[in-house]
């Protein structure tokens, strides 16, 4: 296909509630919106860049720089035939996997609606509803955050992630704990650690906890693997996995157990079905992680959470534990046993609200072939 216009919008979106996590706290979530035309058709892509550099060293403005000056040439330039075919373009783009994704996902979308298949099916999900669970940030005190839990149970949320930093771990998750002691719990603390620090968190392997997600640094698997030597609970590894040759080196390690797939880190669905589907072969479970997306981006993520391997609840949470006003007409509600409906219209399924996005929207540019 002849891609006629790429389109970059970003947006600030005022999020329901602050979101805390080790790196920081957020009041609005900003992303950057790919918007690709052709045959009279509109693709959309969500690059989850935030505003800082917190959870990756993308911004939205390294983003649009580098989608706007590098990527987006790569798509106006001649045919584009598949995702697959932009990917090989962009390999001379090195790492911005979340601008990379954000164009990719565009394409994807574009695709699906020029053959009328769902992304589900073009990525070879099955399921049509997907596990779900939430993802609940630092609060202000212990007690706030079992409140807070308290509240996503009541809704029906079967699986709850607490964040965790230093100074505010073992203390609240054995509160939650002791609050539900049923509950399928986890924690994640995006790098927070280091090896030093395991003494301290040892306490967290008596909690019956799923798993405990990215303790070290992104850039260190091995050490991973002598943390989870002295756990029993699994460890999961996030940050750490930017391609499947990443998930290869972990597995190999034993720097983990399960593994959480966001497709924006490594550098789009296509790489993320790559990471699911070697996380299958060697029996590691994974699930689908989430970066507070927007009705886009959270139709992405149900599709390929509906992928045979995904066996653990994703962080897809419903529209409501986000955002008051989304960009898609679709709002994406909490169904029975903690599920939620995966999209099974063309492309993404979504369809997007134009009122919505100019209010959200702060920039914006178009760019067309040369
Ligand atoms: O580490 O999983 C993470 C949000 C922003 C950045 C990193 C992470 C998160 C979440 C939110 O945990 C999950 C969600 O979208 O509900
Ligand atoms: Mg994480």
């Amino acid at each position: 296909m002849k891609i006629e216009r790429l389109s970059l919008y970003h947006l600030r979106m005022p999020l329901v509630a602050p979101f805390e996590t080790s790196f920081g706290r957020i009041h609005d979530r900003d992303c950057v919106l790919i918007e690709l035309q052709a045959d009279g058709l509109s693709g959309f892509g969500e690059c989850v860049a935030d505003s800082s550099p917190g959870y990756s060293y993308e911004t939205c403005e390294t983003a649009w720089h580098v989608i706007k000056d590098f990527l987006a040439p790569l798509v106006l330039e001649g045919e584009v035939d598949a995702p697959l075919d932009f990917q090989a373009r962009a390999a001379r783009v090195r790492g911005h996997h979340l601008a990379k994704a954000g164009v990719e996902m565009a394409l994807w979308d574009l695709l699906g609606r020029q053959t009328t298949t769902p992304l589900r099916a073009m990525l070879g999900g099955s399921r049509d509803r997907v596990a779900v669970g939430v993802s609940v940030g630092i609060q202000s005190t212990t007690v706030a955050l079992v409140e807070t839990v308290q509240g996503y149970v009541k809704k029906g949320y079967g699986r709850v992630k607490i964040k965790i930093k230093p100074g505010r771990d073992v203390m609240e998750a054995s509160a939650v704990r002791t609050a539900f002691p049923q509950l399928p719990l986890q924690v994640d603390a995006n790098s927070a650690y280091s090896l030093s620090d395991a003494d301290v968190l040892l306490p967290l392997d008596d909690l019956n906890l799923l798993l405990i997600e990215q303790p070290l640094w992104e850039d260190d698997i091995w050490d991973h693997h002598k943390l989870q030597k002295r756990f029993r609970t699994p460890i999961c590894l996030d940050e750490s996995i930017l391609s499947v040759r990443h998930a290869r080196y972990a597995i190999e390690m034993q720097a983990c157990r399960i593994i959480n797939i966001k497709p924006a880190r490594v550098g789009g669905l296509s790489e993320a079905v790559g990471v699911h589907d070697l996380c299958m072969q060697h029996g590691i479970p994974v699930w689908c992680g989430g970066m507070l997306e927007t009705g886009v981006g959270r139709a992405s993520n149900l599709a390929i959470a509906s992928l045979p391997n995904f066996t653990l609840p994703g962080d897809i949470s419903a529209s409501d534990r986000y955002y008051e006003r989304d960009i898609t007409k679709e709002r994406f509600d909490l169904g029975p046993a903690s599920t939620i409906e995966v999209p099974n219209r063309p492309g993404l399924g979504v369809e997007i609200d134009r009122q919505a996005l100019e209010s959200f929207c702060i920039a914006k540019t178009q760019l067309l072939p040369a």
